[in-house]
């Protein structure tokens, strides 16, 4: 019976995404993962997941932790039943692959991307150019060939490892600072700011077929970095280069919610590009409340229904899906609980306002009106 009323949620969410015009292009699993699962494949017979009620052309990931992977046996579970997609949370930062010159520990991610390739998920390859997480071996006094030769060597290499299995990149990082110029790097500093075109270019040519996106915080709402943000994606793809998407990370409050999320997604989209939301969640000042949770949900279902409301919207990512295991505590003090579970993975208001979310759409037979 559910499975039923889950097929038939899916065929509605299909005619709704007809009607508002998402492209609905198939979705490549990792490569030989196979046929993914069925709809209701991922839930135990008493409980839909987020991945079975999901509109087809818009993917549901989670960032993944190796950790977690390899040590629990039920975050391992939810891993594979509630997502489509995943991300890398660490273990394709460039530190992670290469401690040593030229040595590479390839088997974290070979890790992840095995998972996903089991559970019929995407892979979105998480980062090739960040300032952040660079070996300690790369240094800022080499000439600028010596860096331009390691930063494509690096690219070139883990590009070519995952060809055909990351079916996105997030080629560059953060590369505006809060003032939305050109962060202050090695890579600008040394490369002057055209290495951010190289980057793509240099991923494109070892994976012609990979997505390729610009990722970055603080760009969610019509803030004068998503300004800059803007400007750049435009003159990018203006000059020619391999830009396929922008990635919105949406690390936020549940107090704040980001001004015209949906206009600003439709800004990029116009440009021409995919746009996602890669690093999804919603840290709430400690002690949580019932209320701050609730006011979490919304925001998370705000999210999702500008997501949902433009057709270039070609993902949702949450950074995380415990509370157990979120980067949060460690990097806000006084903050924490920011996941769709709690620390015993029992889901919380945000998963069911997101369950809720994809039932009234499906039911409705599309975008919901309403202000997002
Ligand atoms: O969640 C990640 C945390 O475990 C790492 O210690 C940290 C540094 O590598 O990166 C965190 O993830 C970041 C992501 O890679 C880029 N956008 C911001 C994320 C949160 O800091």
């Amino acid at each position: 019976m559910l499975v039923s009323v889950a097929l038939v949620a899916t065929a509605l969410v299909a005619v709704g995404l007809a009607l508002v015009g998402r492209s609905t292009e198939t979705l490549p699993v990792a490569d030989g993962a196979g046929p993914a699962p069925a709809p209701s494949a991922g839930g135990t017979p008493e409980r839909q997941t987020l991945r079975d009620l999901m509109p087809p052309g818009v993917r549901i990931g989670t960032a993944a932790d190796g950790r977690g992977l390899s040590l629990d046996p039920a975050y391992r579970a939810l891993l594979g039943t509630e997502f489509n997609a995943m991300t890398a949370e660490n273990a394709m930062k460039w530190r992670s692959l290469e401690p040593l010159p030229g040595v590479h520990a390839w088997a974290g991610a070979d890790q992840l991307v095995e998972f996903a390739q089991q559970h019929g998920q995407a892979v979105y390859g998480h980062t090739l150019v960040w300032h952040s997480d660079v070996p300690k071996w790369v240094s800022p006094d080499w000439p600028a060939e010596r860096v331009r030769a390691v930063l494509q060597e690096h690219v070139t290499t883990v590009v070519s490892r995952y060809r055909g299995r990351v079916w996105a990149w997030d080629v560059v990082n953060e590369v505006l600072d809060e003032d939305g110029r050109l962060r202050d790097t090695i890579w600008l500093r040394k490369l002057g700011p055209g290495y951010v075109a190289d980057a793509f270019r240099w991923a494109h040519a070892a994976d012609p077929a990979a997505r390729l996106f610009i990722n970055d915080y603080g760009v969610e709402g019509r803030t004068r970095k998503a300004d800059a943000l803007l400007r750049l994606v435009r003159d990018l793809r203006r000059a020619g280069v391999p830009v396929d998407g922008v990635g919105f990370q949406s690390h936020l409050r549940w107090d704040q919610s980001p001004r015209d999320l949906v206009g600003n997604l439709r800004r990029f989209a116009q440009l021409g590009v995919s746009v996602a939301i890669t690093e999804l969640d919603v840290r709430v000042a400690l002690p949580a409340s019932p209320q701050k949770l609730e006011q979490q949900a919304v925001l998370y279902r705000r999210v999702l229904r500008a997501c949902l409301a433009v057709p270039a919207c070609v993902s949702f990512t949450v950074w995380g899906f415990t509370d157990a295991r979120s980067w949060i505590p460690g990097y806000h003090r006084g903050y924490g609980a920011a996941c769709l579970f709690d620390s015993g993975l029992a889901p919380k208001p945000a998963h069911n306002a997101l369950m809720d979310e994809l039932r009234r759409q499906a039911s409705r037979g599309g975008v919901v009106p309403g202000p997002d």
